[in-house]
Order: C-alpha cells, then sequence, then structure tokens
C-alpha cells in the first residue's frame, strides 16, 4: 500500500491552444479551467489540486505564451504567465500540439522552458488527431526531455501515465490542503471569478475574430432565491461602442445566446435552475486592470 506522501507544484506549459486548460480538467474530471478553439483563452495562472493516493499535485494552468506582443492584452498576459514560472517549480509538462508547425512562437516558450533547471516532461498532446502532424519537427527535443509521452487530453486517452511520471518526479512533501475541505479544486479562484470565467468562455465561443480579446467579464451577483432558483449578474466589459453591439447583437441575440450557454452549463453542474441576467458596459481602460 503506497503512502500519501508525495507534494509538488507542477507547471502545465505551452503555446496558446495546445489544450493544457482540457488537460488539466480531464484529470481533476471536472471543469476547473475554461477552453476554447481560440489562442490565449486562459488569461491568468489557474491553481488546482489533483489528490490520490500517492499524494497531492498542486497544478498550476498557465496562459499559452504569444510570439505577437505589439498589442497591450497579449503583453499583459504573456507577461502573468512567466510570473507563474518563477515561483518555485517541481515539474515542468510542455505541451505540443503536435498538429501545428513549429514556428518563432514555439522556440519563443522553449526559450522559457529551457531556463527552468527542474525535471521536465514533453506531452504530445492531440494523438487522436493523425494528420497532420508535424511531431517531426520537435523530436530533436527528445534529449531535453526527462519523459516523452503522447495524450489526448479530449479523448483522455494515456493521461495517467502523466500523472505516474509527475508523482515519479515529485519529491516527498506535505500535503498542501485538506482536499475534503475544499469546496472545489481550485485553489486561487473564487465562485465569482469561475462563473465570470465561464461567461468569458461563451463569449469566446460565441464572438468572432477580435471580438473577444476586447472583452473581460464580472460576476457582480451570485443569490440563491427562495424558489430554489440560482440568479447570476454578471457583466461583459468591452472597450469600445462598436464592439458593444456585436456582443449584444441583433435584438440581443448574442447576448442572449452566451447567457443561455452559461445558464446551462451552470444547471447541469449545480442541479438547479439558474437564471442569468448579462450586461454589456464599455471601458476603455480595462486591459489595465488586469
Ligand atoms: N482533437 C483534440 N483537440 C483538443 C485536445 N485537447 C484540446 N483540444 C482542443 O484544443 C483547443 C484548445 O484547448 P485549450 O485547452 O483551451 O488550450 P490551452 O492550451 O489551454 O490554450 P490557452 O489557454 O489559449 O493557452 C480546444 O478547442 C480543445 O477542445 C485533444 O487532445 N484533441
Ligand atoms: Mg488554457
Amino acid at each position: 500500500m503506497a503512502f500519501k506522501n508525495k507534494a509538488g507544484i507542477v507547471a502545465l506549459v505551452g503555446r496558446p491552444n495546445v489544450g493544457k486548460s482540457t488537460f488539466l480538467n480531464a484529470i481533476l474530471k471536472t471543469k476547473v479551467s475554461i477552453t476554447s478553439p481560440k489562442p490565449q483563452t486562459t488569461r491568468f495562472a489557474i491553481e488546482a489540486l489533483y489528490e490520490d493516493e500517492r499524494g497531492q499535485i498542486l497544478f498550476i494552468d498557465t496562459p499559452g505564451i504569444f510570439a505577437k506582443i505589439e498589442d497591450t492584452l497579449a503583453k499583459k498576459i504573456n507577461s502573468l504567465s512567466e510570473k507563474a514560472f518563477s515561483q518555485k517549480l517541481d515539474v515542468i509538462v510542455y505541451m505540443i500540439d503536435h498538429t501545428r508547425k513549429r514556428e518563432t512562437e514555439e522556440n519563443k516558450v522553449l526559450g522559457i522552458v529551457r531556463k527552468l533547471s527542474v525535471p521536465k516532461i514533453l506531452v504530445f498532446n492531440k494523438s487522436d488527431i493523425k494528420r497532420p502532424s508535424y511531431k517531426e519537427q520537435y523530436l530533436f527535443l527528445e534529449d531535453e526531455f526527462d519523459y516523452i509521452i503522447e495524450i489526448s487530453a479530449l479523448t483522455r486517452s494515456n493521461i495517467n501515465r502523466v500523472i505516474d511520471t509527475i508523482f515519479e518526479l515529485l519529491p516527498e512533501g506535505k500535503p498542501f490542503a485538506d482536499k475534503n475541505s475544499l469546496p472545489t479544486p481550485l485553489l486561487n479562484v473564487n465562485s465569482n471569478t469561475f462563473i465570470a470565467e465561464l461567461i468569458r468562455e461563451k463569449a469566446f465561443l460565441n464572438l468572432r475574430k477580435e471580438v473577444p480579446y476586447t472583452i473581460t467579464t464580472y460576476v457582480d451577483e451570485i443569490t440563491p432565491r427562495p424558489n430554489g432558483t440560482l440568479y447570476i449578474k454578471g457583466k461583459i466589459i468591452t472597450n469600445s461602442d462598436r464592439y458593444k453591439g456585436m456582443i449584444i447583437g441583433k435584438n440581443g441575440s448574442m447576448i442572449k445566446e452566451i447567457g443561455m450557454a452559461v445558464r446551462k452549463e451552470l444547471e447541469v453542474s449545480t442541479a438547479k435552475k439558474v437564471f442569468v441576467e448579462l450586461t454589456v458596459e464599455v471601458n476603455p481602460h480595462w486591459e489595465e486592470s488586469l
């Protein structure tokens, strides 16, 4: 019988869109980090606790690092990501999407990973997709990593091998928290922020082109009503009037779609009836408070 004695901090690193957040959700078997087909969906480092009989892993899901940093939002997100790497880490999981060419962006992330002197696992994600594959462009990395594992975060294929390997590499240590006393595995995200993130996810999934990058989201109120309904009041803030109209949509159709998607997901996860009220506001300076 194994003892619960391992404990360590593991950062998920990779360029945008490789599947870091999908992988974290797959491991925790619950949604802790929002995902979308658009790059830089994750905007701040998300900390979530995994536990089994071997011990605890504190995962840090970082925002994907963009090569293109001329815009202020990407610059801010990149720096938040790099800040996450400056803390004490025990293992790095460097995730690659083999369906995309290497390009300068990958080199930028690799440059950061190379500077960190901790055990590293190279994870090729999206193994469910066979073509196109640029895996041979990445094989030169084999010598630099302690382990190489192919997974599919989406189909959960081989993800347990990553967990086994992490536990092999982790030191012994004290647990970070009593997991049973936590409302969710999330350590740095409260329910307001989580629901705000969910609103942002649904906005990312519905809004086109640059519009997702003009927004941030907030939740002002979560109130259980006497009739058992959960009332949620949230807002989407965008940086100009031009986008406000697009987010509201014709006769409010877009904002309604976003609110409905949030409601549906929350109704499943809370097993309650949920009422979501969303408004759209303009604040050209919201990025400054990120
Ligand atoms: N086919 C396939 N798609 C995947 C897999 N893992 C993730 N995806 C998809 O890839 C897209 C990006 O996933 P995310 O988890 O948001 O990626 P991320 O690395 O967290 O991205 P950022 O937060 O932007 O850095 C989503 O559309 C996922 O559904 C996989 O194993 N197979
Ligand atoms: Mg992410």
